[in-house]
């Protein structure tokens, strides 16, 4: 594993990319997660790597979902087994949601090795891996996402798709399923088809989301109802736009007045 100074101005976001890329060696993360990573790295930057407040009423939303759900499921693929294993599995047990591995690139080397990521993460049950004839598909899907377990995603209420590609969220809510998301890009597919975008890094999203959980778990279903009541993903992703849209102009001038 490269070393990379704790001095270094940018060692948080340095030490992640290596542990993407040696994810990638492990067969864990995806070729095309370094990619993906990279995308979420640009758009992280114009927040300044750092939880705006519209997020967190984001995330407040997303676990409010969670916790009123019949049956939810946390979908997890190679980029987050890297990024948030232990923050995913301590939302689920502060939820009561499952854990399902579901891979675009999928091999049955790397749903065995996310499992087994989450296993010493302290998970106790994983879903979707070695399903073979068991599996159950989504429809309207035709690439490997498409295959999900028939007692995980294929009968959730309320999915949480961490990190994802347009296409499935779009099929599960037509099979009248609630999508929730984490995606930095608040214009992409995954983002304008979901019932809550959460706009923030995944590694963030996921740690506050288990306080947010801790906080919120004692409250009536009532009250957790009244955090929906009035929530618009439209109008939040909006804020989440105008937001990056004024950082990258104060940025340019603090910048471009530098140089
Ligand atoms: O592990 P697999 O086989 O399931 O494959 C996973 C990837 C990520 C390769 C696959 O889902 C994919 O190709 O995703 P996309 O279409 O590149 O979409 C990823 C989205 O996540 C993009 O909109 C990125 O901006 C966003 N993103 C990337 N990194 C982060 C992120 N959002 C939040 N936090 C991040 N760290």
């Amino acid at each position: 594993m490269t070393e990379i100074p704790p001095d270094h101005p940018r060692y948080l976001s340095l030490k992640e990319r290596h542990g993407i890329i040696d994810g990638m060696h492990q067969k864990i993360v995806a070729e095309a997660g370094l990619i993906a990573h990279g995308r979420g790295e640009a758009f992280d930057y114009l927040l300044g790597e750092k939880t705006p407040d519209y997020a967190l009423e984001q995330e407040k939303a997303a676990v409010a979902h969670l916790l009123l759900a019949k049956n939810s499921v946390i979908s997890i693929n190679g980029n987050v087994a890297i990024l948030c294993p232990d923050s995913l599995v301590q939302l689920a047990e502060e939820t009561g949601a499952k854990l399902e591995v579901n891979l675009f690139y999928r091999t049955v080397e790397r749903e065995q090795n996310i499992k087994q990521i989450l296993l010493d993460a302290g998970a106790k049950e994983i879903l979707g891996v070695e399903l073979g004839e068991t599996a159950a598909t989504i429809p309207e899907i035709t690439h490997n996402r498409r295959i999900v377990d028939p007692e995980g995603i294929f009968k959730a209420d309320v999915v949480f798709v961490p990190l994802e590609d347009g296409d499935r969220t779009m099929a599960l809510r037509k099979m009248g399923k609630i999508v929730l998301c984490v995606d930095l890009n608040p214009l992409s597919r995954t983002s304008v088809w979901s019932n809550v975008t959460i706009v923030n890094h995944v590694r963030r999203a996921a740690q506050e989301m288990v306080d947010i959980a801790k906080e919120l778990k004692n409250l009536s279903r009532e009250k957790l109802s009244e955090i929906l009541d009035n929530y618009d993903n439209n109008s939040m992703l909006k804020d989440s736009v105008k937001y990056m849209a004024e950082r990258l102009l104060t940025l340019s001038q603090e910048k471009l007045q530098e140089g």
